[in-house]
């Protein structure tokens, strides 16, 4: 039976970079998930006979909220539901899934690499037709609706079963439960050199190591790496996903990846490990005795295109987010394709993807992704790699360093300063806003400012704008400092530092990057007034 429930706003509900991302007991009180949904249906265009694809990262409240969005979709018009297995789909998956099946969109559930559990984090987002998260536009009507709402409908019945593969009716809508795995497997098929890159897993020499962190990778990975690529059983580790991700924090980079990264760093060790994050779209790239940055990854990547089949006609640009270094535009420069610089958030990348004005994306924050669905995508970039080893037939530290040989090295680092109160944040993001218009021309620690403003995006495509995107400065020598406050935390407020340096002397390619940017950081510290305003002495993480 259809149920009218009356409910009253919750104030809080604006989504972040991506998605609604809550505290799990945030989202368990009454009408909270039930409200956003509720508000997010109202915005996303006429849902009476469509399709739509769910699924989540299997993280603590994933399969609750799954059944009260089944109930909601089957009295809000929606004719069919598409829903992975144990309610689980990665975020690259559910992509895949939502243009395999043309669905209308489809609801995700994940705050990504966040920790997860009774005490840990929840999150919901809405992907449109395309595959990829709604645009702003969307986003905001769904926060104005839910500023607004005043009841929901749902459907008052038993649980669905997620656990059968199959198909099942409640009431007239259709629900088929598919293989969460299946689809996303044969589309990174399609794309790379599988019989190359099981050679190489094969050849009795490379070792590899792939940490799912206990999160949704680990069924991915051992279907893809193990059983049709032929890596030898145990390459992925952490492979089984649990409900509080075993109380860590699957964030692959190097403060919480560190057993991964030990072992790649030991005198014997892999030749490869990579890993991915709580919802599979993040990823971290490791050869022995070396850390690849994730812009140093997107450059090698686009630079080594032509060798995956997908790409081999070649790229129509390349995308990368403002913060992200500009290793891959002197790629761009080289291949004499267009670059594009698009604010911190995949969203950003959709409408040129969809205008097939660019083929390869890439942030900072350890994503990589690609036209072939509009999420970025974490065992994509893995397999990449693989694929250009297994061409190459080189370490990866010999690709990293022939590629700095040819193009240069953009030395490049973030801080981050997690949980610090709203107002201190608000207060030194206030205070470089208001030198922005006496910085330019200025000598800092011998860099002359050439420009500082707070960044604004054009969309090409839809000529929407984006403004207040994160504080650039950036240097007559090509260095640059931003600093931006993180639109995915749930506590308090995240404060990054992006800090880049370019090098073109061949012999000075090779030092240790945080001495290396020692004097960009203390022009960062000393603009921003970190030390005093935040009383941190140092960053909560480094990057
Ligand atoms: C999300 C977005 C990314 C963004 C990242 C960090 O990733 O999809 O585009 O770069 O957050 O954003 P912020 O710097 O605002 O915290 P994920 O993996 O958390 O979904």
């Amino acid at each position: 039976m259809s149920t009218t429930i009356t409910s009253q706003p919750f104030n809080d509900q604006r989504p972040g970079t991506s998605g609604l991302r809550k505290r799990v007991r945030v989202f368990q009180q009454k009408h909270y998930l039930e409200n956003f949904v509720q508000a997010m249906f109202d915005s996303v265009g006429d849902t009476q006979e469509q399709t739509l694809v769910i699924g989540g990262d299997g993280r603590f409240y994933n399969q609750t909220a799954i059944q009260t969005i089944v109930k909601m979709a089957a009295v809000n018009g929606f004719k069919r539901l598409i829903i992975g297995q144990h309610g689980l789909l990665s975020t690259p998956a559910a992509s895949c899934v939502i243009r395999k099946y043309q669905a209308f969109g489809g609801v995700i559930l994940s705050a990504s690499h966040n920790p997860a559990g009774q005490e840990g984090d929840f999150g919901i987002k809405f992907n449109i037709r395309n595959g990829g998260p709604a645009p702003e536009s969307i986003t905001e009507a769904i926060y104005q609706n839910s500023q607004h709402i005043s009841s929901y409908q749902i459907l008052e019945c038993a649980d669905i079963s997620l656990t059968e593969i199959g198909t099942q009716f409640l009431q007239d809508m259709q629900i088929d439960i598919i293989d969460p795995v299946a689809d996303y497997a044969e589309l990174m098929s399609d794309i790379f050199d599988f019989p190359a890159i099981r050679a190489l897993l094969c050849n009795g020499r490379f070792q590899m190591r792939f940490d799912a962190m206990h999160a949704i990778t680990g069924p991915y990975a051992k279907e893809i790496l193990e059983k049709r690529l032929g890596a030898e059983a145990g390459t992925v580790i952490n492979g089984v996903p649990q409900a509080d991700f075993a109380g860590g924090h699957p964030d692959p980079n190097l403060t919480y990846a560190a057993e991964l990264v030990e072992e790649l760093f030991a005198d014997i060790g892999p030749d490869f490990g990579a890993a991915s994050d709580g919802d599979g779209d993040r990823n971290m790239i490791l050869g022995h005795g070396i850390f690849v940055t994730p812009s140093d990854s997107l450059a090698i990547l686009a630079a080594n295109a032509e060798l995956i089949p997908a790409y081999q006609k070649g790229l129509k640009g390349i995308a990368r987010s403002m913060p992200t270094s500009q290793a891959a535009d002197r790629v761009a420069q080289a291949l004499n394709i267009p670059m594009h610089e698009t604010p911190t958030g995949w969203k950003f990348f959709g409408n040129l993807l969809d205008a097939d004005m660019v083929t390869i994306c890439g942030e900072e924050s350890f994503g990589t992704g690609s036209n072939h669905i509009r999420e970025k995508d974490g065992l994509w970039a893995v397999l990449f790699w693989l694929n250009i080893l297994a061409i190459r037939q080189q370490s990866v530290s010999e690709i990293v360093r022939q590629h700095w040989q040819k193009y240069g090295r953009n030395y490049y680092t973030r801080h981050d300063y997690e949980e610090i109160p709203i107002e201190i944040a608000n207060q030194l993001m206030e205070g470089l806003q208001q030198q922005i218009p006496d910085l330019a021309g200025q000598s800092l620690n011998g860099h002359i400012v050439d420009y500082a403003d707070n960044f604004s995006y054009h969309d090409p495509v839809d000529k929407s704008i984006a403004e207040n995107q994160g504080i650039r400065i950036g240097f007559t020598d090509g260095c640059r400092i931003i600093f931006r406050l993180s639109g995915t935390g749930t506590q308090g407020a995240t404060l990054r530092v992006y800090i880049e340096a370019i090098e073109d002397n061949p012999d000075n390619l090779f030092e240790d990057t945080q001495t290396r940017l020692k004097d960009l950081i203390e022009i960062a510290d000393s603009l921003a007034k970190i030390k005093s305003l935040t009383g941190r002495n140092a960053p909560t993480v480094i990057t």
